[in-house]
């Protein structure tokens, strides 16, 4: 059951703490990720083979499979499921390649040149889950942009099974992608393996990926101790579900429970426009929720979570901005009057049809989105998280001519001489 809340009788300060997630007041996560990231630093791959034998309940002798094997573990699957994972992978590259449009040269005065040209991250690490789920579609939502770009070294790491191999899926994915290895690392000890390198593990520029709160901390801590960057804080899943009186509870229900079923510390908060549809929610709640497989996690989940009640759908999108959800879907007949009103999400579905597993498989948009209230600042990964735009400029004669007196000036208005000789002894040459 969703406690209730209604947005008209919260203070401002109710409704900071109303929206606040994932905190680790105490540092406990912190200091548990500050030491696994030491030992990875320290002791390369031997921390990582005690890591899988801990954590993982496996003995390794080397830390990833090649081609060979990863073929042969991706033959297991049926025809229908790669298929699956085929239509998956052509919609998700059919949509990230719109996003790589060139940008125009730019003559800002004449014969004074600018553009913009875009160049891959050599290196990047994706980080693919595999606690208490696998996740393949995690893999092509990662790959396939890396792809685009051009990234010249794509390293994966992935938590091994008990048997210390992959899962046949992910493998299919390794293979749809053309990667040949794949790292047999989980956890906070493979962003340290990804940022540090280890005799094994080569280190990269970036690292992408979502994971649960270790991972996530593993990914901002490693960001301040190297030079290298991350794609954003993406930690437990999130959705925010809108519904008027014309949304379908069953399908609202079906949604916030898509959402609670991958952890416990997942949160699925629905934001409707009258009491009464909380309740209808509810009561499908508790009845979908009694046949999942997963209902043990899917229940803390819900536990976790909220309804709060607006007066109208403008309303409802003004909690929505303030929570900033990863996730937005807007169940109502009227969706397109409110979407020029939405601030702050990672990625939005919009009408009755429109459930947010179609984006996390398979719709061509990517999976991988800021949580916790980073879409406020944030995009979802895309092409342009795999490239940086490098900025070159030329100027001609004329062009030199131009602009040199607003160079001299204002080099000299920051008492730069040498900055004013530069112009000049080009001007008069
Ligand atoms: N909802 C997750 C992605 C996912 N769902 C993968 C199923 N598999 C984070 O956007
Ligand atoms: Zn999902």
């Amino acid at each position: 059951m969703l406690k209730k809340y209604k947005y008209e009788e919260l203070t401002a300060a109710d409704l900071q703490q109303l929206v606040l997630r994932n905190t680790d007041p105490n540092q406990a996560i912190q200091s548990a990720v500050f030491e696994i990231i030491d030992n990875v630093r320290h002791n390369g791959d031997k921390a990582l083979k005690d890591f899988a034998a801990k954590y993982d309940q496996v003995q390794l002798d080397k830390l990833y499979l090649d081609q060979e094997e990863i073929e042969s573990l991706a033959a297991t699957i049926q025809r229908d499921q790669q298929r699956a994972l085929e239509i998956a992978f052509q919609n998700i590259h059919k949509f990230h390649s719109s996003q790589t449009k060139r940008e125009r040269v730019v003559e800002t005065m004449p014969g004074v040149k600018c553009w913009r040209e875009p160049r891959p991250i050599e290196k990047v690490g994706l980080y693919i889950p595999g606690g208490s789920a696998v996740l393949p579609s995690t893999l092509l939502m990662l790959g396939v942009p890396a792809r685009i770009a051009g990234c010249k070294e794509i390293v994966v790491c992935s938590p091994p099974q008990r048997d210390g191999k992959i899962n046949g899926f992910v493998a299919y994915c390794l293979k749809l992608l053309k990667i040949e290895r794949i790292y047999l690392v989980g956890g906070a000890q493979a962003v340290a393996a990804m940022a540090f390198g280890t005799e094994s593990i080569p280190k990269v520029d970036k690292i992408f990926g979502p994971g649960n709160q270790f991972v996530t901390k593993a990914k901002s801590l490693v960001q301040s101790l190297t030079n290298i960057s991350i794609d954003m804080p993406a930690g437990p899943s999130e959705v925010l579900v809108i519904a008027d009186e014309t949304a379908k509870p069953s399908f609202v229900a079906a949604d916030l429970l898509a959402q609670a079923e991958h952890g416990a510390d997942s949160q699925a908060v629905l934001v409707a426009t009258d009491s009464n549809i909380v309740d209808a929610v509810n009561e499908e709640l508790m009845k979908q929720l009694e046949v999942l497989p997963r209902k043990e996690i899917a229940a803390k989940a819900i536990a976790n979570s909220y309804a709060v009640i607006t007066k109208d759908l403008k309303s409802a999108i003004h909690f929505s901005n303030l929570y900033a959800p990863e996730h937005l879907i807007i169940e109502s007949d009227y969706w397109h009057m409110v979407t020029s009103l939405i601030l702050n999400a990672g990625s939005v579905f919009l009408g009755h049809l429109t459930p947010e597993s179609a984006g996390d498989y398979a719709s061509g948009t990517n999976h991988t989105l800021p949580t916790s209230g980073y879409a406020r600042s944030y995009s979802g990964v895309s092409v342009d998280s795999f490239i940086k735009k490098i900025t070159f400029q030329s100027i001609s004669e004329e062009g030199i001519q131009q602009i040199g007196s607003t160079v001299e000036i204002l080099a000299e208005l920051e008492g730069l001489q040498a900055h004013i000789n530069a112009v000049t002894i080009r001007k008069e040459k």
